[in-house]
């Protein structure tokens, strides 16, 4: 393992799990899929609240559950990507449909935002890949990994949750803590991510 390996990641849910016993609401899948992340890494993560956000884009689905974990997972980052996809595909998200589902409602989206400082693949491509705007970067999917995610600092539906688990966490590229990329948002944009009063729902 790397000397920092504390992988950041949002969590999202927007539709309920009906699949055999599992069951539930967005909320009861999130709870279940960190729990599966712990016990697959073999270490605790840090959860933050749950929190209820408008869908984006306005209008795309139902509003969304969403929370951040940080937590210590070994192997190479595409190891670390993979075992997020088998939770994904453990509670009922069909990768296979990603075209279709990009940005439609899913029972339980993972999406990785960084492991420690690493920049993936370089700092030119990612840089390319900030610089889309969000229009084009609905028309786009990346065919690699790229770290930190490159949305990440525009979304409060990520920065709210994640401030509660990293609020210091200094993303490698922008200089910026968590905190600061979370302060930098619309206020208007702040107020749309509601904590749900009970995470265990
Ligand atoms: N995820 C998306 C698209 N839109 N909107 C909200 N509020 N929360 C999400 O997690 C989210 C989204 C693509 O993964
Ligand atoms: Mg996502
Ligand atoms: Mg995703």
């Amino acid at each position: 393992m790397t000397s920092d390996q504390l992988c950041l990641i949002a969590l999202g849910a927007n539709l309920p799990l009906r699949d055999g016993d599992r069951e539930g609401g967005p909320a009861a899948t999130l709870d279940a899929a960190v729990k599966r992340l712990e016990i697959m890494a073999g270490t605790q993560a840090a959860v933050s609240a749950f929190y209820r956000t408008p869908a984006f884009p306005p209008g795309s689905g139902p509003d969304f559950v969403n929370a951040a974990a940080a937590l210590r997972i070994a192997g190479t980052p595409e190891a670390v990507l993979a075992q997020l996809h088998a939770v994904e595909a453990e509670f009922g998200r069909d990768r296979a449909a990603r075209w279709a589902t990009r940005w439609g409602a899913r029972t339980l989206d993972l999406d990785l935002l960084a492991i420690g400082a690493r920049v993936l693949p370089d700092a030119g491509t990612h840089g390319r890949w900030r610089a889309l705007g969000p229009l084009e970067a609905q028309g786009q999917a990346p065919d690699r990994l790229i770290l930190p995610h490159p949305r990440m600092q525009e979304r409060a539906f990520v920065l709210v949750p994640l401030a509660d688990v990293a609020p210091d966490w200094r993303h490698p590229i922008l200089g910026q803590t968590v905190r600061e990329m979370l302060s930098a948002l619309p206020e208007a944009a702040r107020a749309e991510v509601v904590a749900l009063p009970n995470r265990c729902l």
